[in-house]
């Protein structure tokens, strides 16, 4: 049966927030949950994924889970391992005992941050691409999807893990003209993650139809996902503001943009 009622991790966040908007459009009913609270939304459950009891009553009777929260960007070990890595298993353990059939797990490009981007003519980056994280931050991207496979093959809890590009409203680079998913384009993913059937445990990359696309999107529309969008429009502007990418630059050289090459966070 189509998952009607759905828990929104993250709800709060950038992606959160534009989920909120677009998802009741495809028919679903939203259950927010954040650390932090959401204005005009008083049925909000406030709470942070170390909360295992909030977790309990937060995944009962949902059809399904979206799993946004956690730190979306660099940080130190400490905190990636509390929110992403602990905090993903907390959420996976709550699912699991409250039978919840399926979980769409925000993955990000940054488990597979140091793949060269390919070259003009070259073939996109397979999906089945060696994990190659970036940061503390992509590893534990990495983990999420390890993670989600063994729910899968000793569960029977599906998962669907997008790699997501950068989903904004707008992409603000020229390496994000490469990666770029319309919000739209990222509502339809999400719809079609939590409406195809049988997925076990699939890996797609997430990003609009881009002229200038760097991955393969077969996975993802093998789940029945049609992009309708492409960034294409946003190049000229940004070209002529920042230049096209640079092959000697490192900051350009991998799918993983600057990730790869600001300093590391080391643990403290
Ligand atoms: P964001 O940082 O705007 O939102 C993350 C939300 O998670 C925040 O509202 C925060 O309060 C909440 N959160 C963090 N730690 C938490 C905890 N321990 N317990 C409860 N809530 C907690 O990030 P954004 O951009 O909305 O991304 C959402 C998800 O998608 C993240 O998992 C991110 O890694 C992933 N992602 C996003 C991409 C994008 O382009 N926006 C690209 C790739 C992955
Ligand atoms: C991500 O994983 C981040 O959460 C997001 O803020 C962007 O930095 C995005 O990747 C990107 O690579 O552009």
């Amino acid at each position: 049966p189509t998952p009607r009622t759905v828990l929104l991790t993250g709800a709060a966040g950038g992606l959160g927030t534009l989920m909120r908007e677009l998802l009741p459009a495809h028919g679903y009913t939203l259950r927010l949950f954040d650390m932090v609270p959401i204005e005009g939304e008083p049925d909000a459950i406030t709470a942070d994924l170390g909360d295992k009891d909030a977790l309990r009553d937060a995944v009962r009777g949902v059809d399904a889970i979206i799993h946004l929260a956690g730190i979306s960007l660099e940080a130190p070990f400490e905190k990636i391992l509390r929110a992403n890595i602990e905090g993903t298993y907390n959420l996976y353990e709550a699912a699991r005992a409250a039978h919840v059939p399926r979980i769409v797990f925000a993955s990000s490009n940054h488990a597979i941050g140091f793949t060269p981007r390919p070259q003009a003519g070259a073939p996109l980056i397979p999906v089945d691409t060696p994990r190659r994280p970036d940061t503390f931050y992509g590893l534990s991207k990495s983990f999420g999807e390890d993670l989600a496979q063994l729910y899968w093959d000793r569960h029977g809890l599906e998962t669907v893990s997008i790699r997501i590009g950068s989903c904004f409203p707008e992409p603000t680079s020229v390496r994000m003209l490469s990666v770029w998913m319309s919000p739209a384009d990222g509502a339809r993913l999400f719809d079609a993650a939590l409406t195809a059937a049988d997925v076990g445990h699939t890996v797609v990359n997430g990003s609009s139809d881009n002229t200038r696309l760097w991955w393969d999107l077969t996975s993802a529309r093998a789940l029945g996902y049609e992009p309708q969008d492409d960034s294409e429009p946003y190049a000229a502007k940004l070209v002529a503001e920042q230049g096209e990418l640079d092959p000697e630059n490192p900051d350009h050289a991998h799918l993983g943009g600057h990730f790869c090459t600001n300093p590391p966070i080391w643990p403290h």
